[in-house]
């Protein structure tokens, strides 16, 4: 997990930060052919040109349009980019911008929010939102890319850290304050801050490992009733194992995967205030490998304010998505702070995914 990204405030810090974080989506994108940049490599995942296109226009949208007050670059585009109303699958078909044209387009409009810094009192929020966006996506374009075997851009796994993940640190009962503080850029599902109640528990010292995961199937673990609900397919991630680093936090499990798995181990998945409260606690080993299945729920915090991008959290809050905690190799330190709270369906695994035990301690 990376330290938290220091609030950024001046108009030359926010220019360099907003040209860094370019120069990443520049570099993932740099080695892929334009036919690989187009093509549909999974149902689940955009074209990777469709990503690009949406970074470029949700920053004209959040920046030169609502900050600056100019009409939109490209109004005519921005029923193809907006995610909300073209769910991923149908993406494929729509009349997206060319590689050339959204390379273009990502020019044009950065020209104008360059612009808008040096003319305007810049709102470090807005442009804070833009910055963690385009590097969001930056993970999700690595998540095709994992799927199309293309490289990601020399953006590489960490080497493993050790341990199995059955090896458990205890953690003390009591009050912990959760969520992020009140001041600097946070996520609307981060807030507010508030006091939670936690019994003793016992958490996995590092996430659970390939080899771990390994033993357990050849085990018959995968033959076990486990948390799969009727209507899903029971779909083990089995295939290929072998030739994983068994040191490494297995990857790619989806949510009833991980619940089997921990239950068949006498234990459970942490919830995400138990995730959040070992952290502070200094307790978790090897963060920033996977992103951490927890038992929880997506929703908001008690007295949860939607902030003005309001379909970033609240349109999700529900039974439908399960969080994930921590952060992936992919994930930009800028974005992975301890506070912040990501969220999948619960049989999804196309996500840098992994996951450590709990035990009520
Ligand atoms: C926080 C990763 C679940 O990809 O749906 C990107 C991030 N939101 N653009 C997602 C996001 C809008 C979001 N996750
Ligand atoms: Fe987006």
């Amino acid at each position: 997990m990376g330290s938290p990204a220091t609030a950024t405030r001046s108009a030359p810090e926010i220019a360099q930060a907003l040209q860094d974080t370019r120069v990443r989506t520049q570099g993932l994108v740099a080695g892929v052919a334009d036919d690989d940049l187009e093509v549909v490599h999974s149902k689940l995942m955009s074209p990777l040109v469709w990503d690009l296109g949406h970074i470029a226009a949700f920053e004209d949208l959040w920046i030169a349009h609502r900050h600056g007050g100019l009409p939109l670059l490209r109004d005519d585009l921005m029923d193809v980019y907006d995610a909300f109303e073209t769910p991923r699958a149908g993406r494929g078909e729509l009349p997206f911008l060319r590689p050339n044209e959204a390379r273009e387009f990502l020019d044009a409009v950065r020209e104008r929010t360059l612009s808008l810094l040096e003319t305007e009192r810049a709102d470090p929020f807005t442009y804070e939102l833009v910055i963690r966006h385009e590097l969001q996506h930056e993970e999700t374009m690595m998540q095709t890319m994992a799927l199309a075997q293309l490289p990601t851009g020399g953006i590489r796994r960490d080497p493993s850290p050790g341990g199995t993940g059955l090896e458990t640190v205890a953690v003390r009962g009591g009050s912990y304050t959760l969520g992020a503080v009140q001041d600097g850029f946070a996520y609307d599902n981060e807030r507010p801050q508030h006091e939670v109640e936690l019994a003793p528990f016992e958490i996995g010292a590092v996430p659970v490992s390939n080899g771990a995961y390994r033993a357990f199937i050849a085990d018959g673990g995968h033959e076990r009733p486990g948390g799969w609900t009727e209507d899903l397919q029971r779909e083990w991630r089995v295939d290929g194992l072998h030739e994983l680093d068994p040191d490494a936090p297995v990857m790619h499990v989806s949510w009833y995967e991980a619940v089997t798995f921990a239950a068949a181990h006498e234990a459970r998945l942490p919830t995400e205030c138990e995730w959040e409260a070992a952290h502070q606690s200094e307790m978790l080993g090897g963060t920033g490998h996977v992103w951490e299945w927890t038992s929880s729920h997506f929703g908001g915090y008690p007295g949860f304010v939607a902030h003005p991008y309001r379909e970033y959290s609240e349109v999700f809050f529900g039974d439908d998505y399960r969080v994930l905690r921590g952060s992936s190799w992919a994930t930009s330190p800028r974005v992975a702070v301890p506070t912040f709270r990501n969220w999948d369906f619960p049989e999804r695994r196309q996500i840098f995914n992994g996951f450590r035990i709990a035990r009520d301690g």
